[in-house]
């Protein structure tokens, strides 16, 4: 069973789209093992995109993502990583299909509304970044063994 970390971007709180976008993850039947609604400082957004330090869009994504509250999960299921990434849809709002929630709910890339791990590699060090053990809570559907 996989994992993966998801952030919703302060955008969607100040849009009122969080239950949308929550509901396309749990409609796909990905389980949520753990949720909050946090800020997120400086010196953690440089953490978490370090990838991208020597980007031009580098300050301006670090602006972004600590200009308000962020929801932040971790989203739980068989090839959870993959799937999420799928439900989100390309990064460039321009390449976002239709049907994805970046497709669906972003018009500028900078604000494309998630977040969503992309390798096992990346899934684990941003999940240990933004939840302690304790704060994730797993836990097993009792209807599972009927509807697959
Ligand atoms: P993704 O994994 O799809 O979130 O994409 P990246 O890790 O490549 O990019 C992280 C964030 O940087 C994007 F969500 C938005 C921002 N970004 C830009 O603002 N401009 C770009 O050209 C690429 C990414």
């Amino acid at each position: 069973m996989e994992r993966t970390f998801v952030m919703l971007k302060p955008g969607v709180l100040q849009r009122r789209i969080a239950g949308h976008v929550i509901s396309r993850i749990e409609q796909k039947g990905l389980r949520v093992i753990a949720m909050k609604l946090m800020s997120i400082d400086e010196g953690l957004a440089r953490e978490h995109y370090a990838e991208h330090k020597e980007r031009d869009f580098f300050p301006d994504l670090i602006s972004y993502i600590t200009s308000g509250p962020v929801v932040t999960m971790v989203v739980a299921g068989d090839g959870a990583i993959s799937r999420v990434r799928t439900l989100a849809g390309a990064t460039k709002v321009e390449d976002a299909r239709p049907g994805t929630i970046r497709g669906d709910f972003a018009a500028v890339t900078r604000q494309n509304i998630i977040h969503a791990s992309d390798s096992p590699a990346s899934s684990e060090r941003e999940v240990a970044l933004f939840f302690a053990p304790k704060e994730i809570h797993d836990w097993e559907d009792p209807n599972a063994g009927w509807i697959e």
